[in-house]
């Protein structure tokens, strides 16, 4: 899968996409991330590309030129499924994460400052929202985005991982993990995960998922 992110702050993106599982997928040809500088595209001699809005108010508003050149620029190379990050859009879901990872290309417009001037609509499919709280812009909503959608693209995950997503997309929480030693300072792990008892041990986890769902996110247990 191809994904484009257009910002005015390209060097935010750096160390999470460089990084453990999105830099594999990304040496692997699982993945391609391009980054694109709507500054770049401004055709006045500041390279500026915010403005004052109209009408009065306070903060600056991104301008349609740079942005719809940048997009030009990127969409010569074929069509994409264009998004633009913002409180305003659809809450991003498991269920959208998995959709928007069988697309084969992604334009991932981020906006900051007060936002974008509204003409840019016109040339949006949509917008996704990863939360009701506002942030400064759109750049770590594409990277949570971009995270959470690429451990659905086939091989990204090894296939134990694959498994834990399905019991996510269960409506569960995961159940608690514990690794070498046995003992640490007085802390026991739970008896059950030492022996062999395969059927035992998932039991276990089933319970403890199920108890840790009802008391942390029981709302997860009613979407079941
Ligand atoms: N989930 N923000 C975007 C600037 C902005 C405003 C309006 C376009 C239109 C956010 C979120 C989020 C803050 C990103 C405002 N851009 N985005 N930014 N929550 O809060 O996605």
């Amino acid at each position: 899968m191809k994904i484009d992110i257009l910002t005015l702050f390209p060097e935010m993106f750096e160390g999470p996409f460089s990084c453990s599982i999105l830099k594999r997928a990304q040496e692997s040809g699982l993945l391609s991330i391009r980054i694109h500088n709507i500054r770049d595209y401004a055709d006045n001699k500041h390279h500026k590309a915010d403005d004052y809005p109209f009408g009065g108010g306070a903060g600056l508003v991104m301008m349609a030129q740079p942005i719809f050149d940048c997009m030009d620029a990127v969409l010569r190379d074929g069509p994409a499924r264009r998004i633009l990050l913002s409180p305003r859009g659809k809450r991003l879901s498991p269920e959208l994460a998995q959709e928007l990872a069988r697309e084969e290309r992604l334009l991932l417009l981020c906006g900051h400052y007060e936002g974008i001037d509204e003409r840019v609509m016109t040339v949006i499919d949509e917008e996704v929202s990863i939360g009701d709280y506002v942030l400064t812009g759109g750049e770590l909503p594409a990277m949570v985005l971009t995270d959470c959608l690429a451990r659905f693209i086939p091989g990204v995950l090894g296939s134990e991982d694959s498994v834990v997503e399905e019991s996510f997309s269960d409506g569960r929480l995961e159940y608690p993990q514990y690794t070498r030693p046995a003992d640490f300072r007085g802390l026991r792990v739970p008896e059950v995960l030492l022996g062999g008892n395969h059927k035992k041990i998932q039991e276990w986890r089933s319970g403890q998922s199920e108890l840790k769902t009802r008391l942390t996110r029981p709302d997860l247990m009613e979407k079941r």
